[in-house]
């Protein structure tokens, strides 16, 4: 077998025991890697119902079969559970040298099953898996624990680890590296916890093989310097995603005051712009050569990397016009191993509900020092931090009062950083990704801006599913970081060409885009046995607030969706997908896709 490795690392934490297990060519053709290989695992292994936070649940860490390669941008890897946060299939992608010290020490995945002892650190070199005593590392923050392991085990070392979030179970805890790289949305961060896992550490010795080594070398070598002369490079450099506070702002679709609005009027003093004037270093992934991780000096002193969610949801959504102080907050949140983008959206929540009166606590839109305490109080669960850990699904059913409108989440996941009053197709994409309402499926919204927002067309729903397969399917199966063809129009050929190389098939976009329905499709079945007879077409169904109130700021001033359209555009996106009209895969659709023992389970 070549591009992939043929063999997925299993631990067993409770038995401190490690085994190997095949890849079969077949899986590894059909579900690819990443996101595949681990929306496979869920459904084969996980019996439904099971607590997220308890033994039964696994955690995998998957790479695909580009990962770790020299070609632009491959040191990216998923990792996925049964959400705590949603209920539902949960993942996230973290670029690490974790991704390429898994496959070098001659694994595409490592999947994590019951629950250790103690604390644990698990290190994997090559063959060799030992389970360390972490007693020392439980407590500290993610920053700390792996600038400890890393002066044991190296500079190239992958490791990963979880802050105190993870340890507390906070529902959105995620999965931390190299200050500042941050993956697992959906309490990714929480199932490590809830495994006594504080770390993993790999060490990897082996080459990766290609059907066409020499194939290989001369189109990565080709492909990092096409990546050089893209027109964008220069200026991607300078901001890397930080460029779209601006972008957000002018489209009336930067998320502000809860996703109230559209604009804020302090965006300049968070922008890209304000960026530059205090950064003070530029890092990345492994194999990339347009890194974007914006360093920046925050408010408390410490160093602090910028992407444009983080700065979005803790900067405009909580009413904060200050860039250091938001680095400060961002800064926090790296180290306790909180996702920035949930964290923005509970605290964005409970200001809200404070100004309501909804809550005796008293916290104001952009307050800085009462929003740190509040992280805190998050992490360690302590007052109101002890409700919002939970997500803002779970605290609006608390509190009432209607405010399950503006509690703005799709299927318990937090929504990333876009307000949708104006934008039809983003709403639907939210509303239909495959992890809840996250941006990385389907970011259709810079497309549907110049398209005419206004517009509820079939247009838009071929968009929604175009982007869900190449983002959502074969960028997070590859696995490999999606930025050099959104941002620098690296085109998606050079994909089919350097799968050939490795792997010795010949892949072309058709074959791939049915491996991206079925994956797609077998995360959803994932979804509907988990909620059983809870599940309905309201789930696909983005908040009230977008349908019920008008923005009230800015050019698009009175905007807002329309509930009834929305629903026919709903219903053709199900009809285009092979769902009924429920949102449930058909048999027959099951079927075609090769998924015939789904269908059978469904049934
Ligand atoms: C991703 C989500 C994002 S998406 C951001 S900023 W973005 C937030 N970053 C966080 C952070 O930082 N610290 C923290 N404590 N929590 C954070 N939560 C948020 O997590 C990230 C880049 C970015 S920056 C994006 S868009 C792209 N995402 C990719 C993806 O999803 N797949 C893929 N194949 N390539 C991608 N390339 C880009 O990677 P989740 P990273 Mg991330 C500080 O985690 O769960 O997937 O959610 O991984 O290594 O930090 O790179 O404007
Ligand atoms: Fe990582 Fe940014 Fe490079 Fe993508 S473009 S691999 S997110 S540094």
């Amino acid at each position: 077998m070549f591009g992939w490795k043929g063999k997925f690392l299993r631990v067993n934490l409770k038995k401190g025991k490690a085994v190997t297990t095949k890849l079969t060519s077949p899986i590894a053709r059909k579900f690819l890697g990443g996101r595949g290989f681990a929306a496979k695992i869920l459904w084969d292994e996980l019996q439904p119902g099971i607590d997220p936070l308890s033994p039964s649940n696994k955690l995998i860490f998957a790479a695909g079969p580009l990962t770790g390669f020299a070609l632009p941008s491959s040191g990216k890897l998923v990792v996925a559970a049964k959400s705590p946060l949603t209920g539902g299939y949960g993942d996230g992608n973290i670029g690490s040298h974790a991704a390429v010290q898994i496959r070098k020490a001659g694994y595409d995945a490592v999947i994590l099953e019951e629950k250790a002892d103690k604390p644990t650190v698990l290190l994997v070199q090559d063959e060799i898996v030992e389970f360390l005593d972490a007693k020392d590392l439980w407590g500290l923050s993610s920053f700390e624990t792996e600038k400890r392991l890393r002066s044991v085990y190296g500079a190239s070392a992958g490791i990963l680890c979880i802050g105190q979030g993870g340890e507390h179970l906070v529902k959105f805890a995620n999965i931390v590296c190299q200050e500042g790289r941050a993956g697992g949305r959906p309490g990714m961060g929480a199932v490590m916890g809830s495994k006594n896992v504080k770390a993993l550490v790999f060490v990897g010795s082996g080459d990766l093989s290609a059907a066409k080594p020499k194939k290989m070398k001369e189109l990565g070598a080709e492909a990092y310097r096409e990546v050089l002369t893209k027109p964008n490079y220069n200026f991607w450099k300078r901001q890397g995603t930080m460029m779209t506070i601006e972008w957000s702002q002018e489209n009336s679709v930067l998320p502000t005051f809860n996703y109230k609005e559209g604009v804020f009027d302090q965006a300049d003093a968070i922008g890209g712009f304000t960026m530059e004037k205090l950064k003070v270093s530029n890092r990345g992934c492994p194999h990339c050569n347009m890194t974007c991780g914006n360093v920046v000096m925050g408010s408390d002193g410490k160093e602090s990397e910028l992407d444009y969610e983080n700065v979005a949801m803790l900067g405009s959504n909580i009413g904060l016009g200050n860039l250091k102080q938001v680095a400060a907050l961002n800064r926090a949140a790296d180290e306790f191993g909180l996702d920035t983008i949930s964290l923005g959206n509970v605290i964005g929540f409970a200001m809200e509900a404070s100004e309501k009166g909804l809550i005796k606590e008293k916290i104001e839109w952009g307050e800085f020092e009462g929003t740190k305490t509040l992280i805190e109080d998050i992490t360690y669960r302590s007052g109101l931090g002890e409700f919002l850990a939970e997500g803002v699904r779970y605290f609006a059913e608390k509190i009432g009062g209607n405010s399950n409108r503006w509690a703005m989440h799709v299927k318990g996941l937090e929504i990333s950083a876009y307000d949708c009053h104006t934008t039809p197709a983003m709403a639907l994409a939210f509303a239909t990704s495959s992890i809840g309402a996250h941006h990385k499926d389907a970011w259709v919204i810079s497309w549907e801006v110049n398209f005419g927002r206004e517009k509820y067309v079939e247009e838009k729903v071929d968009k929604v599913i175009e982007f869900q397969r190449i983002r959502g399917g074969i960028f997070e199966s590859l696995t490999v970081c999606r930025l050099p063809w959104i941002e620098l129009d690296f085109e998606l050929d050079w994909y089919s060409r350097f799968l050939h190389a490795a792997t010795g098939f010949e892949m072309p976009w058709s074959e791939l885009n049915i491996i991206a329905d079925r994956i797609f499709t077998l995360i959803r079945a994932f979804w509907i046995r988990e909620y059983g007879k809870n599940w309905s077409r309201e789930i696909d169904i983005p908040p009230a607030r977008w349908f019920e109130e008008p923005l009230t700021k800015g050019p698009l001033k009175g905007a807002k969706l329309d509930r009834t359209k929305y629903g026919i555009l709903l219903d053709r996106y199900y009809r285009e997908r092979g769902w009924d009209n429920q949102g449930i895969p058909t048999k027959a659709t099951l079927e075609k896709l090769g998924l015939e023992d789904v269908a059978k389970q469904l049934e």
